[in-house]
């Protein structure tokens, strides 16, 4: 690396829960093995490119507030995007994540055609590699982003003019073959405005017809190309749009089967638009799960105070534990990681505060394996869930779910058994063992 953006910030390394070094892990260790794996392996952490590096801390009432030394005013957009690059290489490598993850836009600067857009990201397609490369980074997925552009003001994929459509699928086609060249290992769909503001002017099942259309080419050429890994769609209710097509985890999943994609599609889940469809994290996760989708997870939170998407690092404990949990028990992530889709506040500005939340977030997540790894192995959890349903293992229960019951047997048997003794659901115990083992 010729320059350094972050020159009074060393590798960060683990000291411990007793270290007060603000740029040392307190638990994440990415060698100590639990459950079987490292904590490396459990987490996949990735950096999200346009948090960190592009976006100043604006919001909708104010412009940029932070310091970005690798955007010097007058910099032209590709020697902007060059070192960009060369910044995000420094702060991933000196952080000692493992993955990263972009949109089209947030790497090369559109150009005034389709053409000149392939160029500028070929171009800093060349130079990611060789960074990857001298650093071992890795790309967790590309994107291509359809929502800030004027032109996808109605949408992309369910624009109502065939024309724009067109530009989305160049611009996916462009981010699909950067993410094969980079060895991505997932690309990703997210649909800020496939939805509509109006029903009134909205041909909804023409709209969804499209966009199943839409992704199944992108799906053909992506194979063609030779793109093993999973696409991904990610789930949002609403913001930008007002309502949006891919609302949660369960719409998604029925809206993929639905289209014949549920083979090459699965789903990248994240915490803050869970909440935003008035779920917790842990219900859309165990959704994924159960239908043997989950892809791979946007990590962050909301804020209970307002309903918007905020974003936030995480740091919740107990959410990450809950979540932890989940994967613990059903295998965990396989070409999925934990991507830092979050953003520093408006007024963290100096450049130390991006380490400080992604090793907050990084320890915080690694505070949740350490604590779920306790309450499964430990306490009475996994016993207790069990008995909980033990009415269904042996007898008439068994034979229920076997099918082999119909609705007169059913009543026979109540009628036989008389009124079922009140059984507690212990959701008090359950939840004192969070509080035990953190
Ligand atoms: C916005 C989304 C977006 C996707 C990638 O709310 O989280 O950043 O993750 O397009
Ligand atoms: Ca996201
Ligand atoms: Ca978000």
């Amino acid at each position: 690396m010729s320059k350094t953006y972050f020159p009074n910030i060393d590798k960060i390394k683990y000291e411990g829960k007793e270290s007060d070094n603000p740029l040392a892990f307190k638990f994440y260790e990415a060698d100590k093995v639990i459950a079987g794996k490292t904590m490396k392996e459990h987490f996949r952490f990735a950096v999200a490119y346009w948090h960190s590096f592009c976006n100043g801390n604006s919001d909708p009432f104010g412009v940029d507030t932070r310091v970005m030394p690798w955007s010097p005013a007058g910099a032209t957009p590709m020697d902007a995007a060059k070192y960009k690059l060369e910044a995000a290489f420094e702060f991933i490598t000196k952080l000692g994540a493992e993955y990263y993850c972009f949109h089209d836009v947030d790497i090369a600067p559109e150009g005034a055609t389709v053409a000149e857009s392939e160029k500028n990201l070929q171009e800093i397609v060349g130079m990611a590699k060789q960074y990857q490369k001298d650093t071992g980074v890795k790309l967790l997925w590309g994107t291509a982003n359809l929502f800030s552009h004027p032109r996808y003001m109605n949408g992309a994929s369910t624009n109502p003019d065939f024309e724009v459509l067109c530009h989305g699928a160049a611009q996916v086609k462009a981010a699909i073959d950067a993410t094969i060249e980079l060895g991505g290992e997932n690309y990703v769909f997210w649909g800020g405005r496939e939805g509509y503001m109006s029903l009134l002017n909205t041909d909804m099942k023409r709209e969804l017809d499209h966009m199943g259309q839409f992704l199944r080419a992108a799906r053909d050429y992506g194979r063609k190309a030779g793109f093993t890994g999973p696409f991904l769609i990610e789930p949002k209710p609403a913001e930008p749009s007002k309502h949006q097509y891919d609302f949660d985890a369960a719409t998604v999943i029925g809206f993929l089967k639905a289209q014949g994609l549920a083979d090459d599609f699965k789903l990248n889940l994240e915490a803050n638009h869970a909440t935003l469809a008035g779920h917790t994290f842990e219900h859309d996760i165990q959704t994924a799960v159960d239908a043997s989708m989950l892809g791979s997870i946007d990590a962050n939170q909301g804020d209970y105070q307002n309903g918007w998407d905020t974003d936030y690092f995480p740091h919740d404990v107990y959410d990450t534990t809950k979540l932890m949990m989940i994967l613990l028990e059903s295998g965990g992530l396989t070409s999925g990681g934990l991507n830092f889709d979050a953003k520093i506040r408006r007024n963290s500005v100096d450049l130390e505060d991006l380490f400080i939340a992604h090793i907050t977030g990084m320890d915080v997540f690694a505070r949740g394996l350490i604590t779920a790894e306790k309450i499964l192995t430990k306490s009475a959890y996994k016993k207790m869930k069990a008995e909980r349903y033990a009415s269904y293992d042996a007898g008439k229960g068994a034979a229920f779910e076997k099918g082999e019951l119909d609705l007169v047997a059913l009543r026979d048997l109540a009628a036989e058994n008389g009124e079922p003794k009140s059984i507690s659901g212990k959701q008090e115990l359950y939840e004192s063992f969070l509080t035990q083992y953190i």
